[in-house]
């Protein structure tokens, strides 16, 4: 088999008009117009407005390679596309060789009869998504419209939130977004390899399912299988092969097992396996596994029916949140960056992601990634928050397109689960402007969903549990968002301007999505303001704001908790104070309801570019306060305070599997960090669950100072301090702050700085910050309430500085200095 990668420089223009201008494959018109000068930052102030409107236009790609006799001999000479945004149209020397319309499957098609030895010409057309859209939707019957979505988005396999959605801009791009290359071949070739485990008796029987080109009838085929563990240790088999479909089998004895984050290791054994002819190597396909069984139990129980992911017979609290692409110009991502994102995630404590149906089917180095790191993955099919219109060209691009993904993608240890699409169950079920939709389009739902995807995931990945829809409670539009079953979203906190403790209503079986936005900070938003419009109501913010009322929401929630911050900053800081409580108050809720409660992931992990949004890192990697949080309270074990009025109680949380043996500083302290009240506690906490170890009632201790104490536990490891929470009495709007100056310390050690922290007052979030630089601290948006010490990795600084350096650029506030 011969390759020749197709990527690299190409030629591209607006159709018909101006000059050729250079081109960059994989990449995309808004990607090359940048690069060549053509638009400005679509990102900068308003700028979206008017580059959308380019995406009016059709644009051209072109190249041309050159091909020796040698390439053209093969019996076979295919174009291969792993990704064309969308609506492309491919010419090989002039001639027409694919009409592609659908972004997330791979295109090949067979081109032999169209090359020549010498010069060849690739050109392809893309027509604007953008009018593609606009024309069927008038045509069409479907009025429904996401929040921020361009209209008749449905109508197009091209990620929707391209067509903006109410975090994202408006840029539907086009492009040869994935590689693209020739393959010329001869004979039998090894098509692909599907392993599928049996875990038996402390042993793992691999069988590996092969299939080869159709072309293997009277030949001498000889399939090698090998296996490295992570020791090094190998295992080898070798069978003649028959027909197109043969099986191998490998036993692992003692199999080092794969678990996700927090659970164990996450060891991967590399599989290679290679087709032969004669003796003489033909080609091999190769990659990773983790030896795991992963399913989700959806058992029957006194409260309805569970949702709990089981990794090796474990049952895990899922914890993590919900992933979107990480730019709006997707040629951008690449694997740097998200394993930057799933380093953040881990850092984080996060087990699980979840990759939202509105954007795309990751690349594999992120599944990879979070094979490497143990991060579940919870895989939406790219369906969401829309209704479409199930005939027979949609069946068979979407058919290919299920097929296309299941392949890529269900070997890899870290793929928890398929799902059929985001929030369309429920759209049916509860959603005025959906339901009012033809009973013939509400039957197309369930016919795609439950019935042709259903069947594709069990033919092509029997392994993998599928589940219908996010939220579902297993189908059939029967009450899809009920707390006691399945997955849930919950909203009343946030759209529904419930107060927090809303959350503490619910003991939801699994919450797949909930959500508080909150602003970037300053540095991020510097990057698309001038400084006349920072102001969150200025037309800049607002378009930097993509859910309706939301800043208005933002400002009733700070009005109920905080008080009137002093400046623009002080909102921003504010904000995220604001986000991270919120999604703690749920989190720490639902992990000590654990058992009947599986699953927090919240809404959502990143941005696509600069925005106000729920996430908690935004778009430049800069982590939002909940982000740090998230750290805190995803901890396998952890402690967190129930507030009930005066009573308080501390609750341990463990999610090891082994027992844990903790112990706890609970004080009553005052405003200059007097003592009241203190309890050292220790115990022991069994495997996988949670249990109150304190129990106070307050009312004498606080009578007539209920504004000037706080309640802290500190959670310690010997006299080492693990985590420390406060909870208050009264609103933090209401606390008698004194003004708190915090004194740093900085040391630098061989890979990293100690930072100590002081004050002779307590002194509520604090947060760290530094002027010219972006830093990872191992904490952040903590109470200070005494000394403390904080860590930053050398290698978690985005430039090199030393201590001094260092101590000149840290920029240190407490809630006390926003107003
Ligand atoms: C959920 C998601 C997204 C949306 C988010 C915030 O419905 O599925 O569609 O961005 O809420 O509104």
């Amino acid at each position: 088999m011969n390759t020749m990668n197709l990527g690299g420089a190409w030629e591209f223009r607006q159709r018909d008009t101006g000059s050729w201008m250079p081109a960059q494959v994989p990449g995309s018109v808004l990607a090359d117009l940048l690069r060549n000068g053509q638009i400005e930052d679509p990102f900068w102030r308003e700028n979206e407005y008017q580059i959308r409107e380019i995406t009016q236009a059709d644009f051209e790609y072109r190249r041309s390679f050159v091909l020796d006799e040698e390439f053209l001999k093969e019996e076979r000479v295919e174009l291969c596309f792993d990704g064309l945004d969308t609506l492309a149209e491919v010419s090989v020397n002039g001639s027409r060789v694919l009409s592609a319309n659908n972004m997330h499957r791979r295109w090949v098609v067979e081109v032999k009869e169209f090359l020549h030895p010498g010069e060849n010409q690739l050109v392809i057309l893309f027509s604007s998504p953008n009018r593609y859209i606009q024309s069927k939707f008038e045509e069409g019957d479907v009025s429904y419209v996401a929040t921020g979505c361009m209209k008749g988005n449905n109508y197009l396999r091209k990620a929707h939130c391209m067509f903006g959605w109410d975090w994202g801009p408006q840029l539907p791009d086009a492009g040869i977004w994935r590689d693209v290359w020739l393959r010329a071949c001869s004979g039998a070739w090894l098509e692909e390899v599907y392993p599928v485990q049996r875990h038996e008796d402390g042993k793992v029987t691999l069988t590996l399912h092969t299939r080869l080109s159709h072309q293997c009838a009277g030949r001498d085929l000889q399939l090698t299988a090998r296996l490295t563990g992570p020791d090094g240790e190998v295992l080898e088999t070798t069978a003649a092969a028959s027909g197109d479909e043969n099986q191998l089998t490998l036993v692992v004895e003692n199999p080092q097992l794969w678990w996700p984050n927090g659970y164990g290791e996450h060891p991967l054994y590399q599989l290679e396996v290679s087709l032969s002819e004669d003796g003489t190597h033909r080609n091999d396909v190769q990659m990773r596994l983790g030896l795991r069984t992963l399913t989700v139990s959806t058992q029957k129980d006194q409260w309805g029916q569970e949702f709990a992911v089981m990794v090796n017979g474990v049952k895990i609290f899922s914890m993590g949140a919900d992933y979107i692409p990480e730019d709006s110009l997707f040629t951008r991502m690449n694997p740097d960056r998200t394993r930057r994102l799933v380093e953040d995630c881990v850092k984080a404590n996060f087990n699980s992601i979840r990759v939202w149906g509105g954007g795309c089917y990751p690349a594999d180095w992120f599944f990879d990634l979070c094979d490497e790191y143990g991060l579940l993955v919870w895989q939406d099919f790219m369906f969401a928050c829309n209704v479409y219109v199930f005939d027979e060209d949609f069946e068979e691009n979407i058919t290919a397109e299920v097929i296309d993904n299941i392949r890529r993608i269900r070997h890899h240890a870290s793929l928890a689960l398929w799902c059929g699409n985001n929030e369309m169950e429920t759209a049916w079920n509860e959603w005025a402007d959906v339901k009012c939709h033809t009973p013939a389009l509400r039957a197309d739902y369930l016919h795609q969903f439950e019935f042709v995807m259903k069947k594709l995931a069990a033919k092509y990945d029997p392994e993998t549990f599928y589940w219908p829809s996010s939220p579902s409670s297993g189908g059939s539009f029967d009450r899809p968002n009920d707390p006691n079953c399945g997955d849930v979203h919950y909203w009343d906190v946030w759209h529904e301007l419930k107060p927090f403790t809303d959350y503490r209503n619910y003991l939801f079986r699994y919450c797949s999505e909930f959500g508080f936005q909150s602003f970037p900070c300053l540095k991020t938003v510097e990057s698309f303001t001038l400084p006349e419009d920072r102001n969150i109501f200025s037309p800049v913010m607002e378009s930097h704001q993509k859910n309706g009322s939301a800043n208005g929401k933002i400002l009733f929630y700070l009005s109920d908790n905080y008080r009137y911050p002093a400046d623009f900053d002080s909102l921003l800081y504010v904000s995220q104070l604001l986000q991270a409580q919120a999604i703690q108050y749920g989190v720490e809720h639902w992990r000590r309801n654990r058992g009947r409660c599986m699953g927090a992931i919240y809404w959502q992990l990143n941005d696509c570019w600069p925005v106000a949004s729920w996430a908690s890192i935004d778009y430049f990697g800069r982590w939002k306060a909940l982000h740090y949080a998230a750290k805190r309270f995803f901890a396998p074990l952890t402690a967190s305070i129930l507030d009930e009025g005066i009573v308080m109680s501390v609750w341990m949380e463990n999610e090891y599997r082994e027992a844990q043996d903790w112990k706890l500083r609970v004080c009553l302290k005052d405003m200059k960090n007097q003592t009241l009240f203190e309890k050292v506690l220790s115990g022991r906490i069994g495997a996988l669950c949670s249990e109150e170890v304190f129990r106070q009632d307050f009312a004498e201790l606080t009578a007539g100072r209920e504004r000037g104490v706080y309640l802290e536990y500190q959670l310690l490891d010997g006299e080492t301090l693990v985590r420390n929470e406060v909870c208050f009495f009264v609103r933090p709007k209401y606390l008698e702050l004194l003004p708190a100056a915090i004194e740093v310390e900085v040391a630098e050690q061989a890979d990293h700085f100690v930072l100590t922290l002081s004050c002779d007052v307590f002194a509520a979030m604090v947060e760290l910050q530094l002027e010219g630089a972006d830093a990872v601290f191992s904490d952040n948006y903590f109470s200070l309430t005494g000394t403390r010490q904080i860590f930053l990795s050398k290698s978690d600084l985005s430039v090199p500085m030393t201590g001094e350096q260092l101590k000149d650029a840290l920029r240190v506030r407490s809630l006390r200095d926003s107003y």
